[in-house]
């Protein structure tokens, strides 16, 4: 097998648990899942669907919160080993560019981007039915509303780490304004954050029943010497409904529509209590990726049954290796996704 590395900074404060003896798959829960439970916050009856990165010291994280009203917002979280959060009580209060309250009516399924020296937080909210909303911060205590990327309805977006070939670069996942019996992968370009155009079909869902249903984007890719490593989640329809799975695939590094490789096992699938029983039973929905460059470690952060957040482990090597030998990628992969 090659080998292959991840081109980032390095993290030794990333949160570890070193591979069970005896364990066969290519990731690993952490033995405490899950790190988020029930009930965290007065308002709050359930976290999940989150995203992490490094930020000072510590950590930081934008956290799906459903409120006892059922309704999800975005709530900012504070670790110092990014497992123990710590979460402000009031949902983060966008604004818009002139400083007024700009409040989505609903947020969820945010994840985190840092670019240079600025957030960006994506997530999904109402903009006439389901559609993605952005904004950025600089210092965690002002959050700006950018112009909504996308016409509704769409979910599951997730920005690149860097600009490619000049433009930044988002993933996003068309759908409809119920619960999405379909779904494909997409990618979109921009100068400025604000024009988003060069629309490519990226990735399809799959034969292999497990991602059959629909699939989209989870973390935000990580640069490798191999492509951009995506985690995504895959859906399959079955008799008591959805279920969840986390994949993984490799995209060129310079052209992201195109996929190099695509792993046609899930690499993650509810199995655990926390994963099968839950609001939502049966559901692994990855957010976010902390990753270690001097060792290749990775930390996936993931909600589960839309009920709590729970965290596991590969490395690089480990992914790469496994991706490989199950490589399913053909030429609906490979296209540059115009048509
Ligand atoms: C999707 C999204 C996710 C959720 C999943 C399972 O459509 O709403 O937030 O985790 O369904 O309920």
């Amino acid at each position: 097998m090659s080998s292959i590395r991840i081109i980032g900074d390095s993290l030794a404060n990333i949160p570890w648990q070193e591979k069970p003896q005896g364990c066969t798959a290519p990731v690993w829960r952490y033995t405490e899942n899950p790190v988020i439970g029930r009930n965290p916050l007065p308002e709050v009856a359930r976290i999940f669907n989150s995203a992490v990165l490094p930020y000072g010291e510590g950590f930081i994280g934008v956290f799906r919160g459903e409120q006892r009203d059922g309704m999800p917002h975005i709530y900012l979280g504070r670790s110092r080993d990014a497992i123990h959060w710590e979460f402000d009580e009031e949902k983060i209060n966008f604004t818009d560019k002139d400083g007024n309250s700009f409040m989505p009516i609903y947020a969820y399924d945010p994840r985190l981007v840092r670019i240079d020296d600025t957030y960006y937080i994506m997530w999904c909210q109402d903009c006439y039915g389901p559609s993605i909303g952005i904004a950025e911060t600089k210092d965690f205590r002002t959050f700006t509303r950018l112009e909504n990327p996308y016409l509704p309805y769409n979910r599951n977006a997730v920005l690149f780490p860097r600009k490619v070939g000049g433009n930044y670069m988002m993933l996003s996942r068309p759908c409809d304004n119920g619960h999405t019996a379909f779904g494909d992968i997409f990618i979109s370009e921009s100068p400025d954050m604000e024009f988003w155009g060069r629309h490519r079909h990226v990735m399809g869902k799959s034969d292999r029943w497990w991602e059959n249903l629909k699939i989209g984007g989870g973390a935000a890719p990580i640069e490798t010497d191999k492509g951009w490593l995506l985690f995504y989640h895959g859906v399959v329809n079955t008799c008591n409904g959805y279920v969840y799975s986390i994949g993984a695939a490799i995209l060129d590094i310079n052209e992201p529509s195109k996929v190099l490789h695509r792993c046609g096992n899930y690499i993650l699938a509810p199995e655990e209590w926390y994963e099968e029983r839950g609001f939502v039973p049966n559901v692994c929905f990855p957010c976010a990726a902390l990753t270690d460059a001097d060792t290749g470690r990775i930390a996936i952060y993931y909600g589960c049954a839309d009920s709590y957040v729970g965290v596991a482990f590969t490395t690089v090597q480990e992914l790469w290796d496994y991706i490989i030998a199950h490589d399913a990628a053909d030429e609906s992969d490979f296209e540059i996704g115009l048509r």
